[in-house]
């Protein structure tokens, strides 16, 4: 168990992870940055639950005062869902919320690398970060967690915003397994298509964590990305959120919106032009992934059950 005085676990957790019961990490990015209120504070709420009512723990990941907590009571939920100063904590923003006693979002690669340091293997989230289309050097921490942090990350896909074909090349020369769950074709967020493929198809939990077993026995590093499409019925088809994505991405290029702050105008323009069509969408998927990964987290067992790192 990590003893670091700059972490704070509920005791759950702790107990949770001491006698090797499933755990699933949660980021928080989408609570702070991601989502508009009321629904952020649904949402977390939701995932909890849906992890829970999977058979597993959840840890939600998060910075208040600048103590970065695995697991948050309801009460600290609310605040975070409430309040208007917080930061997007990836890896290089760590040391400013400990310095600032800063609250924040962990986004997907701040919540790895903080989940992996509590021992934590498995985490959901809804897409992940990666090569923006508007700008070749806007390329997001989350693919080098990916290259170098073994962690199981259960998402729909990467986020359409993004250079798809490009995230994924990044990925393959990272050596990062691009698992896709009941599905040879790598899901893009809203849609469950992309004419892009996958470099492993997997059909059930028990397979993906007999997987990430294999890979990780092997003396591998990287982290396994599960790519689980969005249900059906809340799919949006791709050809009808291209020409929203382009107008939302013009509108960032024309207004000068980059670095940080490209991901959440991006998410919420969407929504926008969707008329929440796209929030619902982001909304169902996550609750999915928190159900898969629950149920990957619950066949992958602890150390005792045999994976190397
Ligand atoms: N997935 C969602 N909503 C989000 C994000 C992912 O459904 O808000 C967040 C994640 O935390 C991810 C971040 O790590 O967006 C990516 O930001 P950037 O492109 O700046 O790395
Ligand atoms: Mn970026």
């Amino acid at each position: 168990m990590i003893k670091h005085p700059d972490f704070v676990i509920t005791p759950e957790i702790k107990i949770a992870l001491d006698l090797d019961t499933p755990v699933v990490a949660l980021e928080s990015t989408v609570i702070t940055h991601g989502l508009p209120r009321p629904q952020n504070l649904q949402l977390a709420r939701d995932m909890e639950k849906a992890v829970r009512e999977a058979g597993a723990t959840p840890a939600t990941i998060a910075l208040l005062e600048g103590k970065i907590h695995i697991g948050l009571s309801d009460e600290e939920l609310v605040r975070l869902a409430d309040s208007e100063s917080t930061l997007k904590v990836s890896h290089r923003d760590f040391a400013t919320a400990i310095v600032k006693k800063a609250d924040g979002g962990t986004t997907v690669a701040g919540t790895m690398y903080a989940a992996n340091m509590a021992g934590i293997k498995v985490f959901a989230t809804g897409g992940i970060g990666g090569v923006h289309k508007e700008s070749a050097f806007d390329v997001s921490t989350d693919l080098r967690s990916l290259a170098e942090i073994p962690t199981i990350v259960v998402c729909a896909g990467g986020k359409a915003i993004l250079d798809l074909p490009a995230t994924l090349e990044y990925l393959e020369t990272m050596g990062v397994p691009v698992v896709g769950y009941q599905t040879d074709e790598f899901p893009a967020f809203y849609s469950r298509e992309s004419r892009l493929g996958v470099s492993a198809r997997l059909d059930s939990p028990k397979e993906i964590a007999e997987f990430a077993r294999a890979h990780w026995n092997l003396g591998m590093k990287s982290g396994i990305l599960v790519a689980n499409p969005i249900p059906e019925a809340d799919a949006i088809p791709a050809a009808k959120m291209e020409p929203i994505i382009a107008k939302a991405s013009a509108e960032a290029i024309e207004q000068g919106i980059h670095g940080q702050k490209l991901t959440p105008f991006l998410l919420g323009r969407i929504s926008e032009l969707t008329k929440g069509k796209s929030l619902k969408a982001n909304l169902a998927m996550l609750l999915n992934n928190a159900r898969l990964a629950a149920q990957i987290a619950g066949e992958l067992g602890g150390r005792k059950k045999g994976w190397a790192i």
